[in-house]
């Protein structure tokens, strides 16, 4: 990145410039990852929304491609929303988008690929009978997007409404992109979307309009009777577990089929304003893919950046064992700050003093909120251990392995590129031992 764009990222998906927003239809097909996303070609704000689409071998290095779907007929001529994509029995490919009518309905339409021996699947053809599916009542016609398909349809064409919702909660607002997917109770592989079962539990998320929180619960699900029981707690307010603790929305996940995981992918917004998005001349971008699996106690999930994250890592530097003592800094020197994958964990008996980093930017305009997360760690037994990657403007913090995760926007006005320099400190006053 420029001297002129220290915002833009290294190694995070992001194009050239524009709008972004949510990833869309994210799947592996003959071997190549697909990330279809919302985007306006037009400028670095929400607008004119169409499927822009990347193709990948690895889910880091990313090769454009034209738009696959943009407004063209009656029931999407105002914006192709989110949506997502379905790989049917025997292998073809499927994609259900929210298309928005000329007076703003929102109606569900089906695509589906123009030649199925093309890898890059760059040609979609949409259903001579869109829209699928409609909104049902006045009061829902703004607020009935973003379908999320497996493979409950017999031909993926006719569809019925079910009797009760899967899932529901009072005062909650919208609920965008909801994601529906069976995690295996033992072991940290994935699943197909499409399996049900004793030995998977399933994993129901939504994305709160209101609040911009990826909220989930994990539950049980009845395929015959089509019903979704949470285990406990629920997506009402707070109480949802949530994915990331920062800034983490509209994500959609699928099963990669090839390494046998569940790939968990998502939107970050800016936590700038929009006059400084305009000038920079983009905004949004996605977070490193995350492999989803649920957490021992089955009470949970388990989130962990990809392991192909891990070919970008160049200049290898530790600081294995060092004391950290009270009020001393340890600068870690040798390595590139404005992008780093930093693996660390402490070994203390008590956190009685800690303290809470606030520091961020000195440009008044970012939105600076402190981010948090509480984290069941005995620290007699256990380490306290943290990941961390950070590229330019964004920093994702896994704790405790993946149980708990914090991103995070950041604007640094003085630590740019070069500027940029890595501390290990103890503001406490007791030591603590670097492990690593
Ligand atoms: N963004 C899309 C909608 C979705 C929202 C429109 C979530 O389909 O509800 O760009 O960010």
């Amino acid at each position: 990145s420029s001297a002129k764009q220290p915002y833009r990222t290294g190694y995070h998906f992001q194009p050239p410039k524009n709008w972004i927003n949510d990833p869309n239809g994210v799947m592996v097909y003959k071997g190549v990852f697909h990330l279809f996303y919302q985007y306006n070609p037009k400028g670095a704000e929400w607008g004119n929304i169409v499927w822009a689409h990347s193709t990948s071998k690895d889910l880091v290095n990313w090769t454009p491609h034209e738009p696959d779907i943009y407004p063209s007929q009656p029931s999407d001529i105002k914006g192709c929303w989110s949506g997502s994509a379905t790989i049917l029995h025997g292998g073809k490919p499927v994609i259900l988008y929210t298309g928005i009518e000329p007076h703003q309905r929102e109606v569900q339409n089906l695509a589906i690929p123009k030649n199925l021996s093309d890898p890059y699947l760059r040609e979609w053809v949409k259903s001579d009978n869109n829209p699928l599916m409609q909104p049902t009542a006045q009061n829902h016609i703004n607020a009935t997007r973003d379908y999320s398909s497996s493979t409950k349809s017999k031909d993926f064409v006719n569809w019925f409404q079910s009797k009760t919702p899967l899932h529901s909660a009072n005062n909650t607002g919208i609920w965008e992109c909801p994601d529906f997917y069976p995690v295996p109770i033992k072991g940290e592989s994935g699943v197909d979307t499409s399996l049900h079962g004793p030995s998977v539990k399933h994993v129901l998320k939504v994305s709160l309009d209101d609040t911009k929180l990826d909220l989930y619960t994990i539950g049980s699900y009845n395929n015959v009777k089509d019903i979704y029981r949470p285990d406990d707690g629920s997506v009402e307010g707070d109480l949802g577990l949530r994915y990331d603790n920062g800034k983490y929305y509209a994500s959609k996940n699928f099963f990669d089929s090839v390494e046998k995981r569940r790939i968990l992918m998502d939107w970050n917004n800016e936590s700038s304003k929009q006059v400084d998005d305009i000038k920079k001349g983009w905004s949004g971008i996605h977070a490193i893919p995350r492999k989803v699996c649920l957490a021992e106690n089955g009470k949970q999930l388990v989130q962990w950046p990809i392991a192909e994250i891990q070919k970008l890592r160049a200049n290898h530097v530790s600081l294995a064992n060092k004391l950290l003592e009270g009020g001393s800094v340890i600068e870690v020197s040798g390595v590139t700050a404005a992008q780093a994958d930093v693996e660390v964990s402490f070994e203390t008996k008590d956190f009685d003093k800690a303290e809470r980093p606030s520091r961020s930017s000195l440009n008044e305009n970012t939105d600076k909120a402190t981010y948090g997360a509480f984290l069941d760690v005995d620290i007699q037994q256990q380490k306290l251990s943290l990941r961390s990657l950070i590229d330019h403007s964004i920093v994702e913090s896994f704790g405790g392995g993946g149980k708990v995760c914090i991103t995070s926007r950041v604007y640094p006005t003085l630590a740019i590129n070069k500027a940029a320099h890595l501390y290990a400190f103890n503001n406490g006053t007791q030591s603590i031992r670097l492990k690593i």
